[in-house]
C-alpha cells in the first residue's frame, strides 16, 4: 500500500490471543472466534510484521510504499 493510506486488519482467531503491529506498537486483543479490527493509517513507509505472540506467528507484512 501507499503511504498515507487508511487500512483495516480484520482478525478471526481460533484462540484468545494479542495481534501485534510491528513498526506501529499497536496491538489489538483477539477473542477465539471473535471478530477484531484494527484501522490504522500508512504514516511510515517499510516492511512490518503482523503476528501473534502466543503461538509467535507471522500472520501478514505490510509493505508500505
Ligand atoms: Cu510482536
Amino acid at each position: 500500500m501507499s503511504k498515507g493510506e487508511r487500512f483495516v486488519l480484520d482478525i478471526t482467531s481460533d484462540r484468545d490471543d494479542k495481534v501485534h503491529v510491528h513498526g506501529f506498537d499497536k496491538e489489538v486483543d483477539v477473542a477465539a472466534g471473535k471478530r477484531a479490527k484494527l484501522e490504522l493509517v500508512a504514516d511510515r513507509t517499510g516492511r512490518y510484521e503482523v503476528e501473534s505472540h502466543d503461538p509467535a506467528l507471522l500472520i501478514v507484512v505490510l509493505q508500505i510504499r
